[in-house]
């Protein structure tokens, strides 16, 4: 079974390293892995080498059947691989803080991405706005089990979802994200790193697709009984695409408002009958 696992194309994309592809910010987490994962392979096969050769050159009952030289106080030796190691360490903080700006900033939005948000202010705490505006930022709510999107700060009238998140490419997604019962977690893998959702407090992350598409995630914190059903979908939309469906949606809210409030009139006319 683990064999057809490991088989599958698809079960190996993303197994030794973060998935990616959707979004800078998980492309330069993913790369900032790599150059990691590179460095340790290569000490890896360095220290189980020798360690290798030795236990069979000096094996039992073979022709170097004998204790093998055993170094100890090698200055130079010991100067070689304390400095190395620091030197090493030295290296991946380097890259890492190299990396961590663009991982932590958004950038701008592109000059064909969904404009209308240009002059929209958002408070932000841990996440310094993109360059020159122009953001789409969305309220993420995590709720026992489902995830609710809330984009009402553009155009008139109400504007939510669940489940699929919609959004258009080009564009700076900034997400503020709380939850209203329980400690949940968004996570979609190819757009980013996982950003806890947390009662009573909102935490921030980004993500900005240049490819159209769907991108799948989940809850990734057990959050009760139905976690595994709490999943996520965010696709990506043609700007002129994203604007058409927002106004589809916001006049799909409008209109089932209204006959919710037709209904509650109905309902207490005919209780007023009754009485
Ligand atoms: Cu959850």
């Amino acid at each position: 079974m683990v064999l057809g696992l490991l088989l599958a194309p698809s079960a190996l994309a993303g197994i030794f390293t973060p998935e990616s592809g959707g979004s800078p910010n998980a492309d330069d987490i993913s790369a900032l892995y790599e150059i990691t994962l590179y460095i340790a392979i290569v000490i890896f096969v360095l220290v189980e080498g020798t360690l290798l050769w030795s236990l069979i050159r000096y094996r039992a009952g073979g022709p170097n059947d004998r204790e093998p030289a055993q170094i100890r106080g090698n200055t130079p030796l010991e100067i070689g691989w304390t400095v190395g190691a620091a030197l090493i360490l030295v290296v991946l903080t380097v890259v890492t803080f190299l990396y961590l700006g663009d991982i932590e900033k958004p950038p701008a939005t592109g000059p064909d991405g969904f404009q209308a948000a240009k002059g929209v202010k958002f408070a932000s705490i841990d996440q310094p706005a993109p360059p020159g505006g122009g953001e789409l930022n969305i309220a993420v709510n995590g709720q026992q089990y489902l995830w609710r999107y809330d984009y009402s700060a553009y155009g008139k009238g109400q504007l939510f979802d669940y489940y699929e998140m919609v959004v258009p490419i080009n564009t700076t997604v900034t997400l503020d994200i709380t939850s209203q019962d329980v400690a949940h977690s968004w996570w979609i893998p190819e757009l980013g790193g996982k950003a806890d959702a947390i009662p009573g407090h909102t935490n921030q992350t980004w993500f900005k697709i240049s490819e159209p598409g769907v991108y799948l995630g989940q809850c990734a914190e057990l959050c009760g009984a139905n976690h595994a059903d709490m999943r996520a979908r965010v696709r990506a939309l043609p700007v002129d695409e994203y604007e058409a469906w927002a106004t589809r949606q916001r006049a799909g809210i409008a209109e089932s408002k209204k006959l919710l409030a037709a209904s509650r009139e109905e309902q207490a006319a005919a209780a007023e009958r009754e009485n």
